[in-house]
């Protein structure tokens, strides 16, 4: 490998830059999956970037992303680097608010809701939510993906998970107020310390639209307390499960809760079926096969869609695995380092942001092979498309460790309904060049991601 500034002996390879201050940053930002991957073939698995004057650590394939995946929390710790950018957003006592073992616990909780009993009324609801949807189309014309997607899935997400009280109030005040709380997941929110983040109007709105949507949240759980009912959804499963302590949660961790759980399938998913949408309006084959798939799996009439036909839809499963290979939504996973870490014989010293990059290490030719850019579910129908277990931190979409993504079955649960009833009535073709991701994004979703759509007859 060609020889970089070595700080400490055996600390990682550190990139020079020409730029003071903003470091790697410039080059970084064009596009961080080459810059990486090339980065990885001059200085190895383990290398050292400077940008705004903070020390990225990036640990490149199987070996060196262990690391992250395997350390304890009190290691490598997640709550140091994203409690600025979540806890305004979801409010105190929730998530990265709370000691790793409590947030462990409410993951539990999210868990044991989850589940195939549940699972199996989601889809009728799911299904409903996008036939109304999409009579709005017609029977042709032009249509931006991610915001029919960001529509559909924050009304389906809504209705299965927080029940049918909070999303008949799921107006566009109350859309209003998700989307400038998710404004609130940006750059600034990381860079400023917290103090300063009423100097950001977008952030001083992150903050009143919290008060707001926990103000609805309260009312919703009091609604639910006082009819009696137990309802078959997440708000449900978070007022009757107690801590191991005994203690139930407050209101105000259940409203947090249910603001996490929406945030986050909302921006993974809906960035997620756009690409789908987009490889399928320019792939017109594999598109073919997913429709054929309904055909089969349905029959012609299109019976409602349920569960058991939903784990049998293969073609689609695989196009949503490739999806999430090529474009993962969460594209750089990060902790910080409390004290000094070896990995492949480097010495990662504390303090650095120690970062694993799903996009790029879901895109490396000694795991993937030399078609390894090609978008082609069918690499998935043999031994999970990686050639052996050593390669498992070579496919993270959903992450991995105690860091899990506990969402992943929901996920495509919501994703492969919407789409089956989206293929049985359209078919969809590309208008423009196939869009680059957008990187300024902190989900990179298709910079332009508009097609035609054409009812089937
Ligand atoms: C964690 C991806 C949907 C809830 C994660 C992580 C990834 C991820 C990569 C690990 C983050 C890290 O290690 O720093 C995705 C993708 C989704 C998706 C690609 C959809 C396509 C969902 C949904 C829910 C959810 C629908 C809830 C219903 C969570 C939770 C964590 C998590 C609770 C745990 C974070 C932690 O322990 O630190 N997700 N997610 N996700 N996700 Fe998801
Ligand atoms: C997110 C959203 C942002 C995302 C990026 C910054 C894009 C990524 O680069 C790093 C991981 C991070 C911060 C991320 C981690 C997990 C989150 C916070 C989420 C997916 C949004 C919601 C999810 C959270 C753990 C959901 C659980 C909520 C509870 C209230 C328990």
């Amino acid at each position: 490998f060609r020889r970089a500034n070595i700080q400490a002996k055996d600390a990682p390879p550190f990139i020079p830059s020409q730029v003071p201050f903003l470091g790697s940053a410039i080059e970084f930002n064009k596009n961080p999956v080459d810059f990486l991957i090339r980065m990885k073939n001059q200085y190895g698995p383990v290398f050292t970037i400077e940008m705004a004057g903070k020390k990225f650590t990036y640990l490149m394939g199987n070996e060196a992303s262990s690391l992250l995946f395997n350390s304890k929390n009190e290691d490598l710790n997640a709550e140091d680097v994203y409690a600025k950018l979540v806890t305004p957003v979801f409010g105190k006592g929730v998530a990265y608010d709370v000691p790793n073992d409590i947030f462990l616990e409410q993951k539990k909780m999210f868990k044991t809701g989850l589940n195939i009993a549940r699972f199996k009324e989601y889809v009728p609801i799911i299904e409903q939510e996008v036939r109304d949807y999409l009579t709005r189309w017609g029977d042709k014309g032009e249509i931006d993906l991610f915001e029919a997607f960001s529509e559909m899935i924050v009304m389906t997400a809504s209705h299965c998970l927080h029940g049918p009280e909070i999303r008949s109030i799921l107006d566009e005040r109350v859309a209003h107020l998700y989307y400038l709380l998710d404004q609130g997941f940006c750059p600034e929110a990381w860079l400023l310390p917290s103090w300063l983040h009423f100097l950001v109007p977008k952030l001083r709105r992150r903050d009143a639209a919290h008060v707001e949507m926990k103000k609805i949240f309260y009312a919703a759980i009091e609604k639910r307390r006082a009819s009696g009912n137990k309802g078959e959804d997440m708000l449900q499963t978070l007022l009757d499960t107690p801590y191991k302590s005994g203690r139930y949660m407050t209101d105000d961790e259940i409203a947090g809760m249910l603001i996490g759980l929406l945030m986050a399938g909302q921006h993974t998913s809906s960035s997620t079926s756009s690409w789908l949408g987009v490889f399928l309006a320019h792939n017109t084959e594999i598109q073919r096969q997913c429709y054929e798939e309904q055909c089969q799996v349905r029959g012609t009439t299109f019976e409602p869609v349920d569960y058991d036909q939903l784990k049998s839809m293969r073609v689609l499963d695989n196009a949503f695995r490739e999806t999430l290979r090529l474009r993962p939504p969460i594209h750089v996973i990060i902790r910080h380092s409390r004290k000094p870490l070896n990995v492949c014989g480097y010495t990662i010293p504390a303090n650095h942001s120690v970062c694993v990059s799903p996009t790029a290490n879901q895109r490396l030719t000694e795991i993937w092979g030399e078609e390894c850019a090609n978008f082609n579910p069918e690499r998935f129908m043999e031994n999970d498309g990686l050639t052996s277990t050593e390669s498992k931190f070579c496919y993270v979409p959903f992450g991995a460790g105690r860091h899990r993504c506990i969402g992943e079955s929901f996920a495509y649960l919501q994703n492969k309904t919407i789409w089956s009833v989206l293929l049985e009535q359209y078919q969809l073709s590309a208008i423009d060049e196939f869009p680059e991701p957008n990187y300024q994004n902190m989900i990179h979703t298709p910079s332009k991601s508009v097609v035609r759509y054409e009812k089937r007859k």
